[in-house]
């Protein structure tokens, strides 16, 4: 049985479609879907606010490599093309971790290299899986130790829903 976190965002195009499009796309081991927030963007690149949740997976049969396949089955759905490193995406799927697995294989990186200073994943997982550890340490501790304005640019969206 392997249990991941995957990390969904968009910020083109019809964001919660593509959102939703995620979750459909992983409905056979879907576990728990994040309410739905928007956030300043990361990183370097000047762009739009995205839409940003987290979705737990599980499936008894998965290996690690097996959820980066689905992530990127995913993202090609939503008809993603891999264009700058961190710009726009109408999808971006990232493999947060799967289970407490350690992998630094350039392919797929686990836990996910930057998932513990981001806000945008770190706040919706938080809502799923309130006792969530990364790696050594406890979610909520590193919430706790962000700079609140990072956090606050991770605003709650009670009127989107992804389901
Ligand atoms: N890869 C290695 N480890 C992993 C993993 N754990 N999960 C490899 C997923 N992929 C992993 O990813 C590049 C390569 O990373 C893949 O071939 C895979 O084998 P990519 O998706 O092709 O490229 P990318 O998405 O441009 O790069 P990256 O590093 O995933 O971008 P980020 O870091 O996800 O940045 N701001 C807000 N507010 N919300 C966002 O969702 N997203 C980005 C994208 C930037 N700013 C953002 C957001
Ligand atoms: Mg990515």
């Amino acid at each position: 049985m392997t249990t991941a976190v995957l990390s969904i965002g968009s910020n083109l195009g019809d964001r919660l479609a593509a959102l939703q499009g995620a979750a459909d796309a992983h409905r056979p081991w879907l576990v728990a879907v994040s309410p739905v927030y928007e956030t300043a963007p990361w990183g370097p690149v000047p762009q739009d606010d995205y839409l940003n949740a987290v979705l737990v997976v599980a499936d008894a049969g998965a290996a690690r490599e097996d959820w980066l396949a689905r992530a990127q089955a995913a993202e090609q759905a939503a008809g993603r093309t891999r264009e700058q490193r961190w710009g726009p995406r109408t999808l971006d799927v990232d493999v947060v971790c799967v289970g407490d697995q350690v992998s630094d294989d350039p392919l797929l990186t686990l836990p996910h290299p930057r998932a513990a200073e981001r806000a945008f994943v770190l706040v919706p997982w938080l809502t799923v899986q309130p006792d969530a550890r990364l790696g050594e340490r406890r979610v909520a501790d590193l919430v706790a130790a962000m700079a609140p304005a990072d956090v606050a640019g991770v605003r709650a969206r009670p009127d989107l829903v992804v389901r």
